[in-house]
């Protein structure tokens, strides 16, 4: 049985919930949930490392972790979660499920109401007695009986796009690698590059649907299958993620690839289009009459549409069809354009790597260029750099610079915005630098207007060059923090300032939309990994990724310029 990152992670952020419903060590659950996060996103499979030692040597994970990992991967459990599980009843533990209901919270109605389950919660609701519990007003009330009302058990959850991906591209080699299989694509939501997936719907030509069917009952990741016929089956996999698989004639793979691929919402703007013309478009291809018109490439089938084709990252129906149609689809940006990556710590911080590493790791990754940003000193960042160790890092900087060639390290500073939108470094420390990113760590939950004027502040002083990861969020854990998106592109573009778009896959942050938004007013993004440690430059990806579905090209990104360029155009700022 294999154990892959996605399943550590979701056994650490069950210990880390259920030591907090006891009301465990603060430190001790923060540690794993900080754990599951990194292992979560980690880019290697820790089961095809080589134990203790090299999890230990992964910043975020201690001794401890290390050995709860080679348990959980040597024997597929963690004894100290299976007594956690055993002193905490399912009922209490499905409670986390409801809206608005984290550990602590499952706490206080515990330990307040004797709420255990579900049932005590809706008598306790119908009781009027749960708004009397602190951290419970009327909203989180009406929030829960909503839930409660309208609970389907074992409701389906949606995966990080990078957790599915371990799932994905593995089945995928696996059915590839079979006799007689020709073509396999993994389809849906996860073709297209959303940043969650419900499902995967995978796509193959093979030569026996039967046999192929046979051959993924026997899948080591795969609880359950069931086949019906010789064209479809669906499963579940070890993870509770369902798969669809067809199996598709070669003359129709291209139609039924576009189908699957969907969105939901593209394919019924597509049909419509074809009717239009008095064809027909279906999963098998595009009819006229019984004359088939297209159907082996998806190239085809929209060339037959006279439409160029269409990425998968745009097909949400956000005006790609009409954009196609008048030959204006935007040449989206790819990997390959970037040249440098603005936003890298080191272990001068939080960071793993030593500085030279990560200019090694940049290089291996084609990149001419990197920002160096460590966290600055404030709470919260054990190894913040404070004015006086920021400018020994400098030194360094240019110690290697003259080492360097046909390689360049900027110097910067990932810099805190205080509650009050003032940054935690001096500007005459920030000034020295080649950039400063800015970012919000903490109060998360101010009002919409006061995290508004914070960032404001923030971006309206002289030394903010790009606002990182600018909502906050990390996808299924913490919700974007309010503020008024329109008002801070305004900002920045007055500045000439720039947008991360964060490539850690938890944050993918701005997201596919606001991307977009950026693009049409001619702000600047800066797609950056975050990295830290060496093996995290690989987020780029994600971010490339995430940049194409908000329709960004070459030229909305600052860090496809040039070294002198971006220093321009910075200094310009
Ligand atoms: P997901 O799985 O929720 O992350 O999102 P998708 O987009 O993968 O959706 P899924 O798995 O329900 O269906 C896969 C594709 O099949 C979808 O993107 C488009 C196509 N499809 C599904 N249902 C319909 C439908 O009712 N009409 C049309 N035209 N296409 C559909
Ligand atoms: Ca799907
Ligand atoms: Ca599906």
């Amino acid at each position: 049985m294999g154990i892959h990152n996605a399943d550590v992670a979701d056994a650490f952020d069950e210990i880390g919930d259920l030591l907090a419903i006891q009301g465990g060590n603060p430190f001790r659950i923060r540690a794993y949930r900080r754990a599951a996060r990194i292992v979560r996103s980690f880019p290697k499979e820790l089961a095809e490392m080589h134990g203790p030692e090299e999890y230990d040597a992964i910043p975020g994970i201690g001794a401890d972790l290390a050995g709860k990992i080679t348990e959980l991967i040597g024997s597929g459990r963690i004894e100290a979660l299976e007594r956690l599980r055993r002193e905490i009843p399912p009922q209490t533990r499905e409670l986390l499920n409801l809206p608005g209901l984290g550990p602590v919270r499952v706490r206080a109605l515990m330990t307040q109401l004797k709420v255990r389950n579900e049932a005590d919660l809706s008598r306790a609701l119908a009781a009027g007695r749960v708004a009397a519990v602190r951290g419970f007003g009327p909203g989180l009330e009406s929030r829960l009986e909503a839930a409660l009302a309208r609970r389907e058990p074992g409701a389906p959850r949606r995966l990080p796009l990078s957790v599915a991906a371990q799932y994905a591209v593995p089945l995928r080699e696996y059915l590839q690698s079979l006799p007689g299989v020709s073509r396999v694509e993994v389809a849906g939501s996860f073709r297209r590059g959303r940043e969650t997936v419900g499902d995967l719907d995978i796509l193959a030509s093979a030569v026996s649907g039967a046999k192929l069917f046979a051959a993924l009952k026997r899948y080591a990741d795969l609880r359950e299958l069931s086949a019906s016929g010789t064209t479809k089956a669906s499963g579940i996999l070890r993870n509770g993620l369902q798969v669809d698989v067809r199996v598709v004639a070669p003359k129709s793979f291209g139609a039924a690839l576009h189908y699957f691929t969907g969105s939901k919402d593209h394919n019924i703007h597509m049909r419509r289009l074809a009717q239009e013309r008095n064809l027909k478009l279906s999963e098998y291809g595009l009819f006229r009459g019984t004359r088939r018109l297209a159907g082996e490439t998806e190239r085809g089938l929209y060339r037959a549409l006279g439409l160029g084709f269409i990425p998968p990252e745009l097909r949400e129906d956000r005006g790609e069809i009409e954009a196609a149609g008048r030959n204006a689809l935007p040449a989206l940006i790819e990997r390959s354009d970037l040249e440098g990556d603005l936003h890298v710590h080191t272990n001068a911080s939080d960071g793993a790597g030593t500085l030279e590493r990560m200019v090694a790791a940049a290089r291996a990754q084609k990149l001419s260029y990197i920002a160096i940003t460590d966290h600055s000193k404030h709470l919260g960042i054990v190894h913040g750099l404070d004015a006086e160790r920021l400018a020994r890092q400098g030194e360094a900087i240019d110690a290697l610079n003259e080492k360097l060639r046909g390689f360049t390290i900027l110097k910067g500073a990932e810099v805190d915005i205080l509650e009050d939108g003032r940054l935690a470094l001096p500007r005459e420390t920030l000034e020295r630098l080649d950039l400063v990113v800015a970012a919000v760590h903490d109060h998360f939950g101010l009002s919409e207007a006061k995290q508004t004027a914070r960032l404001l502040r923030a971006l309206e002083g002289p030394c903010v060059s790009i606002l990182a990861h600018p909502f906050g969020r990390l996808i299924g854990e913490r919700e974007p923090y309010a503020f008024d998106f329109e008002k801070v592109l305004d900002a920045v573009r007055e500045r000439g300032g720039c947008l991360e778009v964060n490539g850690q896959p938890s944050r993918l942050d701005l997201d596919d939309s606001h991307i977009k938004a950026a693009v049409e007013r001619g702000v600047l993004l800066s797609i950056a990994s975050d990295s830290h440690s060496a093996d995290q430059l690989g987020n780029l990806d994600g971010g490339v990724r995430q940049a194409r579905r908000g329709w960004a090209r070459r030229q909305d990104v600052l860090n496809t310029r040039s070294v002198s360029e971006v220093r321009a155009l910075l200094r310009e700022h």
